[in-house]
């Protein structure tokens, strides 16, 4: 794996895009050295990520269906635990869906129209 550009754990993050990125990988540490692989989410690990971390998103995560169902989408090598990659994907799916959500609203009002009409004829070769 290229780790060139990976230091971005070593310093403060300057940008909000390098704390999501920080975020993302310390809040999977923080529940996958629980029990177990201290690399990978078990089924447990799993549950309790989900319901304190995205109780907004996945909002029956309490019912054990629905965090086998997060699982056995996950986890695509089938080894009962969720490791970082996998994660990844479920973090990666959920954001789209939230940017699909954001397309999908209706512009505000008022919307400000460009004029592009001021110089009509100029560019006539
Ligand atoms: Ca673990
Ligand atoms: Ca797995």
């Amino acid at each position: 794996m290229p780790r060139s550009n990976c230091d971005v754990m070593a310093k403060e993050p300057s940008t909000n895009l390098e704390s999501a990125m920080q975020m993302l990988i310390k809040t999977f540490h923080k529940y996958s050295g629980k029990e177990g692989d201290k690399y990978t989410l078990s089924r447990g690990e799993l549950r309790e990520l989900l319901t304190e971390e995205l109780g907004n998103y996945l909002g029956n995560a309490q019912d054990k269906d629905a965090v086998e169902r997060v699982m056995s989408d996950l986890d695509a090598n089938n080894d009962g635990e969720v490791d970082f990659t996998e994660f990844i994907i479920l973090m990666g799916a959920l954001t789209v869906a939230c940017n699909d959500f954001f397309l999908d609203s209706p512009p505000p009002k008022n919307k400000p129209e460009p004029k592009s009409d001021a110089k009509e004829g100029e560019k006539k070769e």
